[in-house]
């Protein structure tokens, strides 16, 4: 085990940069290249990262300091190999045991800006191609610039827009490792003609970036400034004010991160917010608008304790709100009800404590409406006991039940938003191309819902064959797990037991269900007479955040309709 202070790098020459943020305490066991603290000079926010893994033993700056490239950060005990040091020194950061020439790369820092202004083979430099366009413009290709890393970043902003004119300098997209945000400057003057990437693509050094379409100042500056490695595609976003800086720490090819300032304030959604890139990352990760932060950084900057705070204070108030309303509603009082009279209290089976759970989950979270029809199927009765026969030959038995999996699936592949869902906290619904129905199936040991899948594909004689195999095997406790997923509608049956109506409960997250009661006998009038049909009472409640009444009213029309002349089924 060794000590090994870990110091100020290259920071493209910045003096006094100041401490913002420290990332790290005595005794946190740190990993390699994980920021240790930010800094801040007049132009940029920069992390500094860890040279070697191994365990702090001392912090040497507090907030406020005013650092300079080659001052101590912190000191670290590492492995006894070494090895962590020595890698570091290839990267260019100041360790004290890692050799002396690791300084010399890093602090050589203003001679390395002057070569690298003067030669665009080096990396970091001029990442454009071009190629003349008429006589007045050349087209040139900006490609992402050395950045730092051989390894892909996010490129999380694209700042510019086909035919915009963009000043040299100007940003064109804005990139994000896990330790920074870069912005990629244009290389010189132009008008965007063609972009090459899409925001949240990943991409590293060398990937084409848009086509500019290059001012011609004087002959032909464009293609000269590229030729000379003086129009710079720079990882350093900073402003064209300060084109020293920029090839400061585009040269040095340290591992240490740059974001600009202004690239902090500029960055998507969070326009505007003074906040460093692993702050970014971070509000990104918790999905946290930066705008609704308070910043208790140095001038309002934003730092990670601020979100923490915010998260802990939504967290807060969103359990205060649930204390007032929804689940949050006073509990029903336990009763002795042995004070009354004689009783026997039994444990309740697992599958009724998750079915209440569901439902109560599922009433207080789905505004219910529930919806009321009734169906004549006394044609559809005649037909089905048509076919006693046949069904006694197959040895099987058909109730109405295929017939109203069959009429739901044909309503609900027309009314598609009856098979929705809600997701992304209701950001998006979701459409499913399938159709797999649910049915509850009533049980000794509690209700349970096996799901029959791609109903609109099956025959009604595989329909009745289904219905019985998942009812049994329901009954038997044998369903596996799958056979009760991925259903878009359930239908819940109550004629066989009796009833003239109920509202069912919305099996979330389906938005939809079908309440079916006991068909009857009831006069209806046909125009000149009371005539006796069979009349089938269907309730429908449905999740009214997705369906509204003129939804439900066409499912429930169509479904009434189908039900009524089971020859519209086959259409
Ligand atoms: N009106 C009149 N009679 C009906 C009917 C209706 N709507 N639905 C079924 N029937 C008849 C059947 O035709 C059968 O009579 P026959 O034997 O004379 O032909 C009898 O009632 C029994 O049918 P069934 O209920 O066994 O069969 P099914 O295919 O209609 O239903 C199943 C199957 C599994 C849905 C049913 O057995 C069941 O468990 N239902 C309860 C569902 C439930 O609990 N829902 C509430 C959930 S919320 O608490």
């Amino acid at each position: 085990m060794s000590q090994t202070t870990i110091r100020v790098p290259d920071i493209g020459g910045a003096e006094g940069a100041e401490v913002v943020e420290l990332l790290v305490a005595v005794g946190d066991h740190i990993e390699l290249e994980q920021s240790l603290i930010v800094l801040e000079s007049d132009k940029a926010s920069m992390e500094i990262p860890a040279s070697s893994a191994g365990v702090v033993l001392e912090v040497k700056v507090a907030m406020g300091d005013q650092l300079s490239e080659g001052d101590a950060v912190v000191v670290i005990s590492v492995a006894a190999d070494g090895n962590d040091a020595n890698a570091s020194a290839a990267e260019g950061i100041h360790a004290e045991d890692a050799a002396e020439d690791v300084a010399e790369d890093v602090i050589a820092a203003p001679e390395a800006a002057d070569a690298a202004s003067a030669q665009s083979s080096n990396g970091a430099i001029a990442a454009a191609k071009g190629a003349p366009v008429g006589g007045e413009a050349k087209l040139i290709t900006v490609e992402i610039p050395d950045i730092g890393t051989d390894g892909d970043v996010e490129l999380v902003e694209i700042s510019v827009t086909v035919g915009q004119h963009v000043e040299e300098g100007e940003s064109l997209v804005v990139l994000e490792s896990d330790k920074a945000s870069m912005e990629v400057p244009a290389p010189v003057a132009g008008k965007v003609v063609k972009l090459l990437v899409d925001a949240g693509q990943s991409v590293s050094q060398g990937v084409p970036l848009l086509e500019l379409e290059a001012t011609v100042v004087g002959d032909d500056v464009a293609s000269d400034a590229v030729a000379n490695g003086q129009a710079q595609t720079a990882v350093v976003a900073a402003p064209a004010t300060q084109p020293q800086a920029t090839a400061q720490s585009a040269a040095s090819s340290s591992p240490l991160q740059v974001a600009s300032k202004d690239a902090a304030v500029a960055t998507g959604d969070n326009a505007g917010i003074y906040a460093g890139p692993a702050v970014r990352k971070l509000a990104r990760e918790f999905g946290i608008p930066l705008g609704d932060v308070s910043g208790s950084g140095p001038r309002g900057r934003l730092v990670k304790d601020d979100l923490h705070a915010f998260v802990k204070a939504a967290l807060k108030k969103g359990s205060a709100t649930a204390a007032v309303s929804g689940a949050g509603i006073a509990p029903i009082p336990d009763v002795d009800f042995s004070q009354f009279g004689e009783i026997d209290a039994q444990p309740r089976s697992r599958l009724d404590k998750l079915t209440a759970s569901n439902m109560t989950r599922a009433w207080l979270n789905v505004p219910h409406v529930t919806q009321f029809d009734d169906a004549d199927i006394t044609d559809l009765e005649a037909f089905r006991a048509s076919l006693k026969a046949e069904a006694e030959k197959r040895q099987t038995k058909i109730t109405p039940m295929p017939f109203l999996l069959k009429a739901c699936a044909v309503a609900l592949n027309a009314n598609p938003k009856l098979k929705s869902s809600l997701a992304d906290a209701g950001e998006t619904l979701v459409y499913k191309q399938y159709c797999h129905i649910g049915m509850a199936v009533d049980t000794p040991n509690g209700l349970v819902v096996p799901v029959i899948r791609d109903v609109d594909k099956k025959s009604i004689w595989e329909l009745s064959e289904e219905v019985i195999e998942l009812a049994g095997l329901a009954r038997d406790k044998k369903l596996k797990p799958a056979q009760m997923q991925g259903g878009v509608f359930s239908i819940s049956s109550l004629g066989g037991i009796g009833g003239r109506g109920f509202t069912p409960i919305v099996n979330a997250p389906e938005v939809a269900i079908l309440g079916v009661s006991k068909a009857s006998m009831q006069p209806v009038w046909d125009g000149s007479a009371f005539v006796p049909r069979n009349m089938l009472p269907l309730a429908l409640s449905y999740d009214h955040r997705v369906i509204n009444g003129g939804d439900a009213g066409r499912f429930l029309t169509e479904l009434v309709g189908l039900l009524s002349d089971i020859r519209r089924l086959v259409m």
